[in-house]
């Protein structure tokens, strides 16, 4: 099995503000932690951190991201915007938009899942989870971490993800051919450095209409688990903050922060 190697994806990419410094790992816990670590060591702006399979992949609230080798994408990015530290959620939409731009040219049923997932014909095929690290009320870094099903077969997901594997599917499995990791990986990158840069020329109000254009649930009808609670309505839209609005039966509306969004 062939690993996901720095210098494979250097080759094929044509920027180099993001991933001008790739660096690659057989395995490592999560390419999160690495990433936090290098940036807290002054690492710069645009390093990329790859790894072919994670032993502690992390999703939100705790949860674990399944990382078997030789098959998938795992890849942490360092950011340095000068923004708001309440801003920092935006480069989640960021990232959405550029992972569902990259998977959009293979296969056209990709659509976006309140906050954080790719669906590909309704399943999650990717999940982007990010990190900030302060200084006052400003920036001083960002980790956006990606894990992306490339190349797993249905019986490897049954495998690896148990129960999981139902709501889960792969590039592999959508498109019915194996994908080249690398250039999957430099396609990615090069959609970041696009949306990333019209993020930080065109500010948050762009990024929030890529987004809904992107969105799956615009409009639909919604369950919602967050803080303990479990409701339903109507999604309508995602605020400046990128914070979910579902308007409830009885006309008032809740803003979700953080939460899993169930489409009825
Ligand atoms: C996410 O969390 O979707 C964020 C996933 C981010 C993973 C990347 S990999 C590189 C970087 N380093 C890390 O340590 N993490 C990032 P969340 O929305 O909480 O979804 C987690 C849930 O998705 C789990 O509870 C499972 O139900 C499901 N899941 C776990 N592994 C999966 C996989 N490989 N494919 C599809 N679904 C999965």
């Amino acid at each position: 099995m062939k690993t996901l190697t720095s210098e494979s994806i250097k080759k094929l990419l044509k920027t180099e503000a993001i991933g001008g410094i790739i660096y690659s790992f057989e395995e490592v816990g999560s390419t999160n932690e690495v990433a936090s670590e290098l940036a807290r060591n002054g690492a710069p702006e645009g390093t990329v951190i790859i790894a072919d399979s994670q032993s502690k992949g992390k999703g939100r609230l705790q949860r674990r991201w399944i990382s078997p080798p030789g098959v998938n994408l795992y890849m942490s990015v360092i950011f340095r915007p000068a923004i708001a530290a309440k801003d920092a959620p935006l480069l989640t939409l960021v990232a959405s938009i550029a992972l569902a731009e990259t998977i959009k040219g293979k296969e056209p049923d990709t659509l976006i899942k309140w906050p954080n997932d790719i669906l590909v014909k309704g399943k999650k095929v990717a999940g982007v989870l990010t990190g900030m690290q302060p200084i006052g009320n400003k920036v001083d870094f960002v980790i956006v971490g990606i894990g992306v099903n490339i190349n797993m077969t249905r019986e490897m997901m049954e495998r690896e993800m148990g129960e999981v594997s139902e709501i889960a599917t792969s590039l592999r499995e959508a498109l019915g051919y194996d994908i080249k990791r690398e250039k999957f990986a430099s396609d990615l990158i090069e959609e970041l450095e696009i949306w990333y840069h019209k993020f930080l020329k065109e500010g948050k109000p762009r990024i929030i209409k890529e987004w809904m254009e992107r969105w799956g649930a615009i409009n639909r009808r919604v369950l919602v688990r967050f803080d303990g609670k479990v409701i339903e309505g109507i999604a309508s839209r995602i605020d400046e903050n990128g914070h979910l609005l579902v308007k409830k039966d009885d006309g008032t509306t809740e803003k979700i922060i953080a939460g899993d969004v169930i489409p009825l």
